[in-house]
């Protein structure tokens, strides 16, 4: 045992941990149960370096919980579905199930590699059966209660793929792959209910403290809460009325105009015929404008007159109606009373389309003009022109408007949701089948439980064009319908792939439970996860939906909790910097040799600092890096070189660095093994022996308190190699062999979370029989923390005139009468009388004499 030999330590270690199932837990058990979750990757074929940091910085936390005697969950498993295992088919001809399981088998090694203390029998694949299957009972239960249901919305649809396309997928209103001219289609979709659980969603917000705030701030962004009124707008000359939502109906005087949204339902009702080639060429254009860009605050505000007129129910004046592109149909009722003098977007249309404005709400010590107004005052103010309303300031208009509609029976009081519906269909084939049969004669109707599950078919063809691939496989398609008998076709959507992440952390709890979904039990047990390790682009869709999907699973009667992460760390990016040559573009880092590239021999060109990603080639490869230094050296450096929330970045000599710190450990170790080899306690020990067992005990103490709860790896480490400095300079070794036996243990005990397999080595190597694992997180001795004596100078008029060692408890008066009674002091203060002694504890006694 005299060379550091990672790979050997780390192959028997990781043999050892498979063959005795060491992390393999059940419920029961006496200990109190951790969960610990680390988001599932996507089995793309590979692991990268930010599954590595993830990974391990998920590690850290599950073996340091196990070794604090926690019953500790840690499972892994691949959320598998999804469209590039789609393209991968249909560029290379693999089957999307063969690529993906093979992508799976590939990573599990990699991962089994890293030695990340994983119970591997929880293993899930979310594209197998045997998970998926239980996704369509959970939907049919859904549906039962109205939480799934289908109607016809607009989506991005690409006219040549015959597919819909995500917000994502669409570059300058073109398709991302054919480039062809986006559409909106009107498509009728599978959607789920979120809606009915935006408000709860909201108010979980605020009791999730240990979720990171920028995350819980995008999550009520997103749910967007507003609360207003709807007011009823007659229309002249008909009994129909215009419904809209405002949030500001203390503007309700100053509307001059409607705008409606183009898909209204009212838009091609209202146009008369003179304005019919008017509106009918907006509305082509609008079409092709996607809802991202609709929204946006420098989208030119345009629209259309469709020659009809409404009534403000206040003013009694007439407001010709319009359709605006900035108005979307599936926001509040689809419908704007325009203020142009007090919302921006209306003063940029009524400026284009010359409309009149009335001020409602003038700011204090101020007089607006409409005709000079340079763009709408959105602030607060007393109110004019408002009739009964005049001179109130305007927030309270807003109440006394709100209950004098009410009154009216012109309009109340509401709360409007930015969130929508979740849109679930896919028009995908690598994806669970929605477990819907349409039948001519009756409808919709759901796969009966007993004929679940909806098994994906293996012998469609993937070819890329057209529509959805499960359409074209027959043998799929036809059915009978459950209920009639008759020919019926099946719903060939997939699910979105989020459905699938929105539960898996409850399936963790019991994979192989024949009979439902979750075992109650055992997610009673497990949930809710006690800690979850993520990126931060999850901070509204996935993790929004994961606390959705845990509340309609409660309501379903399936478990208990009503949100699924108590605690949420977002680790940042894994970056590195880009290089490139003229002629050769992006080059790897093995494709640049002293500072060239490696094909031309030309000067690579060092770019900017940025996240890995296979397109820039600044990648470093998992597998590589554990060839040259082993997992443990991998895992060290990603805790290392920064906080687990900030962006890392990679550069080599920090490797190094790492690796050689570990050699270090294992010298220190090997080279002092003779000394150590006595068991007796030490007696006396001196004092340099004394700073010695000081520092080991400050240590245990400092990375205790850094990994708990905190998260500061990289500090924690430091702490830890600045103990093997000082076991490297301690020179009393002979002396007080059992104060190094303590420093030896500790620094492999401390390091045990982070490289677990070199741990574990020394441990052994340290004469100890049985795994470090089973030994439990050190604990410090508080005494052995306190220095006992300390050094105090003593000044006499100003001036330093002695020093003096004393207990470090000492109390004032002990320390005054020993800075006193010093040799040095009492010559300075000869032939004086003492006038002042001042004890600033623990530094300095300064004494006035005269
Ligand atoms: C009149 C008004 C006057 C408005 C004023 C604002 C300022 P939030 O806060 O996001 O809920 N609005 C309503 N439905 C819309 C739709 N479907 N598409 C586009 N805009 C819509 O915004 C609510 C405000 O957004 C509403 O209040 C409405 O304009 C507009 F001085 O009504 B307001
Ligand atoms: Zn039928």
């Amino acid at each position: 045992q005299e060379r550091y030999d990672a790979s050997a330590v780390e192959t028997r270690w990781q043999q050892t941990w498979a063959d005795q199932k060491t992390f393999k837990v059940s419920e029961i058990s006496d200990k109190v149960k951790y969960y610990l979750l680390e988001m599932f990757p996507y089995p793309s074929g590979r692991i990268h370096m930010g599954h590595v940091r993830n990974y391990s910085i998920g590690d850290v936390i599950a073996r340091f919980k196990r070794l604090q005697g926690y019953n500790v969950l840690h499972p892994m498993g691949w959320d598998a579905f999804g469209m590039p295992a789609e393209n991968a088919a249909i560029q290379h001809g693999t089957h999307p199930a063969k690529w993906t399981h093979e992508n799976i088998a590939n990573m599990r090694t990699q991962l089994k590699r890293m030695g990340f203390s994983y119970d591997w029998d929880r293993e899930l694949a979310t594209c197998d059966v045997e998970y998926y299957k239980w996704e369509q009972l959970i939907f049919l239960k859904m549906y039962e209660r109205g939480l799934a249901y289908k109607k016809s919305s607009f989506v991005n649809w690409c006219p040549d793929c015959q597919t819909v396309l995500a917000n994502e997928q669409v570059e300058d209103d073109c398709c991302w792959r054919c480039d062809s001219e986006v559409q909106q289609k009107e498509l009728e979709q599978w959607f789920f209910k979120i809606t009915d659980y935006a408000q709860e969603l909201l108010d979980g917000t605020d009791r999730l403290p240990g979720w990171p705030e920028p995350v819980l701030t995008m999550q009520r962004n997103w749910i967007g809460r507003s609360t207003g009124c709807e007011i009823d707008f007659p229309l002249e000359g008909s009994m129909q009325k215009i419904r809209v939502f405002t949030t500001r109906q203390d503007t309700l005087f100053g509307a001059t105009f409607m705008s409606l949204a183009p898909e209204h339902p009212l838009a091609l009702e209202l146009t008369t015929a003179a304005q019919r080639g008017a509106v009918e060429a907006f509305l082509a254009k609008v079409g092709k404008q996607d809802k991202l860009r609709r929204t946006a605050d420098d989208l030119e505000k345009e629209g259309v007159f469709t020659g009809s007129f409404c009534i403000n129910p206040v003013t009694r004046k007439r407001m010709p109606v319009y359709l605006a592109n900035f108005v979307l149909m599936d926001y509040g009722t689809g419908a704007v009373m325009a203020v142009p003098t007090h919302d921006q977007r209306d003063f940029e249309f009524a400026g284009k389309y010359g409309l009149e404005k009335v001020v409602v709400i003038q700011p204090e010590g101020e007089v607006l003009d409409p005709g000079s107004m340079e763009g709408a005052w959105t602030g607060s103010g007393i109110m004019v022109h408002s009739g009964t309303f005049d001179g109130l300031d305007n927030e309270e208009a807003k109440e006394r408007i709100a209950d004098y509609l009410a009154v009216e029976g012109i309009g109340k009081k509401t709360v409007n949701y930015r969130l929508r519906d979740w849109g679930v269909s896919r028009q995908r084939y690598w994806g669970n089948p929605i477990p819907i049969i349409y039948c001519d004669l009756c409808g919709a109707v759901p796969v009966p439980e007993k004929d679940l599950p909806v098994v994906l078919p293996t012998d469609v063809s993937l070819t890329g064009e057209g529509g959805s691939p499960l359409a074209k496989s027959s043998d799929f398609v036809h059915v009978s319908c459950p209920q009639c008998g008759e020919a019926a076709r099946r719903e060939t959507d997939t699910f979105d792939t989020f459905v699938e992440s929105s539960w898996y952390f409850a399936r963790y709890a019991c994979p192989d439970f024949p009979s439902a979904p979750i075992d109650r039990q055992a997610a009673e047990y497990w949930l809710p996860v006690d800690q979850y390790i993520g990126g931060i682009e999850h901070a509204v869709m996935h993790l929004l939906y994961a606390r959705f999907f845990t509340k309609v699973l409660r309501d379903l009667g399936l478990m208990e909790v009503d949100e699924p992460f108590s605690n949420l760390l977002t680790q940042g990016m894994v970056c590195m910097e880009t290089r490139s040559c003229p002629e050769h573009g992006w080059l790897y880092p093995e494709q640049v040799l002293d500072g060239n590239c490696s094909f031309c021999g030309k000067g690579a060109v060092t770019g900017r600092n940025e996240k890995m990603s296979k397109s820039k080639k600044n990648v470093v490869d998992p597998d590589g890096l554990i060839d040259r230094f082993g997992a443990d050296t991998a895992r060290l450096f990603s805790l290392f070189a920064a906080p687990p929330e900030k962006d890392l970045e990679w550069n080599e000599q920090g490797v190094e660095g790492c690796y050689r710190f570990l050699n270090r450990v294992w010298r220190a170790v090997f080279d002092n093994l003779p000394i150590i080899q006595e068991t007796n306690a030490d007696g006396e020990i001196g004092a340099e022996a004394k700073v010695l067992r000081r520092q080991t005990h400050r240590t245990i103490k400092k990375v205790t308190e850094d990994i708990d709860g905190r998260f500061h790896f990289n500090t924690a480490i430091s702490a830890i190699m600045e103990l093997v400095n000082a076991i490297y300079s301690f020179k009393d070794k002979d002396g007080a062999p059992a104060v190094l036996r303590e420093g030896l243990e500790t620094v492999v005990r401390l390091l045990a979370p982070f490289v677990p397999h070199i741990a574990e080595e020394l441990w052994i190597s340290l004469g100890h029989g049985a795994p470090l694992e089973e030994s439990g997180w050190p604990s410090w001795d508080e005494s052995a923390l306190i220095e006992d004596e300390i050094l105090i100078v003593v000044q006499v008029n100003g001036k330093v005139r002695g020093k003096i060692t004393v207990p470090a408890d000492a109390d004032e008066e002990f320390v005054r009468t020993a800075a006193l009674n010093d040799e040095n002091v009492q010559r300075f203060l000869e032939g004086k009388s003492v006038r002042k002694v001042v004890v600033v504890p623990g530094r300095l006694v300064s004494v006035v004499a005269g």
